[in-house]
């Protein structure tokens, strides 16, 4: 059976949790990082020398790099389900996740270090700027959707999710982002989303 290390409560394992859901492969998680620590340990270094969750293991196969997981789980699992067949409709879908990862994930993280530290209010509003004017970026490519890639769910929404979601939680921000509220809201009818995402992570 799959393996997966990781906790619930990280952005880049819920997003591996829902891709194996989606697809209802069964896994077993092992609990690690966070307050489940071991990340350092030697058995878990010779899996992932980044000492990192997520980490999958698939027979031989270990693999790091949420968005590699997503990718790999996808092509090996999905038979055309959650990526796309045709090149262009798959990239139009998977570019999502770099664009996630290099410019969504750094403006958020950001803003909220800020907003834990009770930063000063100009600096705040200065991070609430960036975060916004790159999530407006998001919000003029939603199209009619409901998904990132049009009708059908894919690993560009399953890497998308968190961020999204984590967009709701900061005061005032989806008020200026209208169609990535709507998204958040199509989002939130899948089970998965609520299970993997909405329940865990904050
Ligand atoms: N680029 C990596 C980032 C992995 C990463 O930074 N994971 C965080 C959790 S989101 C981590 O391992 N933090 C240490 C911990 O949880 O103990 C990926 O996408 O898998």
């Amino acid at each position: 059976m799959i393996e997966v290390w990781g906790r619930n409560t990280s952005s880049n394992v819920a997003k591996v949790v829902w891709a194996l859901k989606e697809l209802d492969v069964p896994f077993e998680l092992h609990l690690a990082g966070g307050d489940f620590g071991s990340l350092r340990s030697e058995e878990y270094v010779s899996l992932n020398p980044n000492a990192r969750i997520p980490t999958l293991r698939d027979g031989a196969l270990v693999l790091w790099e949420s968005n590699a997981i997503v990718r790999y789980l996808a092509a090996r699992y999905g038979d055309g389900a959650l990526w796309p067949v045709d090149p262009g409709a798959r990239a139009a879908s998977d570019k999502w996740m770099d664009w996630a990862s290099l410019n969504l994930v750094p403006a958020l993280r950001a803003l909220r270090e800020a907003l834990k530290q009770s930063a000063p209010i100009d600096h705040r509003r200065a991070l609430g700027n960036r975060v916004v004017a790159t999530a407006k970026i998001l919000d003029a490519s939603l199209g009619e959707g409901p998904f990132i890639a049009g009708a059908r769910l894919t690993i560009g929404d399953i890497a998308l999710a968190p961020h999204v979601h984590r967009l709701s939680l900061v005061d005032d921000v989806l008020a200026e982002l209208p169609s990535v509220e709507r998204y958040r809201a199509a989002l939130s009818a899948n089970i998965g989303y609520r299970e993997c995402v909405e329940a865990h992570i904050t």
